[in-house]
């Protein structure tokens, strides 16, 4: 016959095994969450991963822009956005929002980037069929690459200054940015557009991780 002590000695065994294992579970859907996006992934050796900015999401009693990373139907907050190293990687930036004033004019160049370009589109004249011709004029008309962006258009940067990569985001529009991130590690991304709250515009979003700033998280 079982003690009383050896019963209950017992039960507690059970209960730690069996939070433990909830702890485990739910640490594992947290962090697949968070640090690997379901959604994006490598195909025939390019990785591909969508953000979006919006640019009236409440914080404390403030409207203020987020960057979200699209994931299988969900925006989420881009706390940390998981990069694989040596892999060319196509970054989509979609913005519905509108310039930030003062932002400084060396955010307007882009650098780290293939080319050091990126290739813009026009979210609202955005059309595969401008002009007189029938036929789509996709890179004519669509989408344009560029090297800059004018700093009064700028709404946002995605700037990762370690790695040398500065994406300057124009309000509305859509950007594919191609580029390598080949040193493993954290790397810091902000925005360096000051659109967060305070009188520098410093506050709020832009020191908030998931919202101007966050972590690149290269492996
Ligand atoms: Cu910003």
């Amino acid at each position: 016959m079982m003690s009383e002590k050896t019963f209950y000695a017992l039960i507690v065994v059970i209960v730690i095994i069996g939070g433990v294992s909830v702890g485990a579970a739910y640490y594992k859907s947290v962090s697949e969450i968070s640090s690997s996006p379901h959604g994006n992934g490598t195909e025939g050796g390019v990785y591909y991963i969508t953000l979006l900015e919006t640019m009236n999401n409440s914080m404390n009693n403030t409207m203020q822009p987020r960057f979200f990373i699209v994931s299988n139907g969900y925006l989420l907050p881009a706390i940390n956005i998981s990069l694989p190293s040596h892999t060319l990687i196509v970054l989509t930036v979609i913005s519905y929002d509108t310039p930030t004033a003062g932002t400084p004019a060396m955010y307007s160049n882009v650098t780290g980037t293939v080319g050091n370009v990126i290739t813009l589109i026009n979210g609202t004249s955005a059309t595969g069929m401008m002009g007189n011709s029938s036929s789509m004029q996709m890179m004519g008309n669509w989408g344009a690459n560029v090297s800059s962006i004018p700093a009064g258009n700028i709404a946002h940067t995605i700037t990762v200054a370690q790695i040398g990569l500065n994406i300057p985001v124009e309000g509305g529009f859509t950007e594919i940015a191609k580029f390598y991130a080949n040193s493993t590690g954290s790397y810091i991304w902000q925005c360096m557009a000051p659109c967060g709250t305070g009188p520098s515009g410093w506050g709020g979003s832009m020191v908030t991780p998931g919202w101007m700033t966050g972590t690149f998280y290269i492996y």
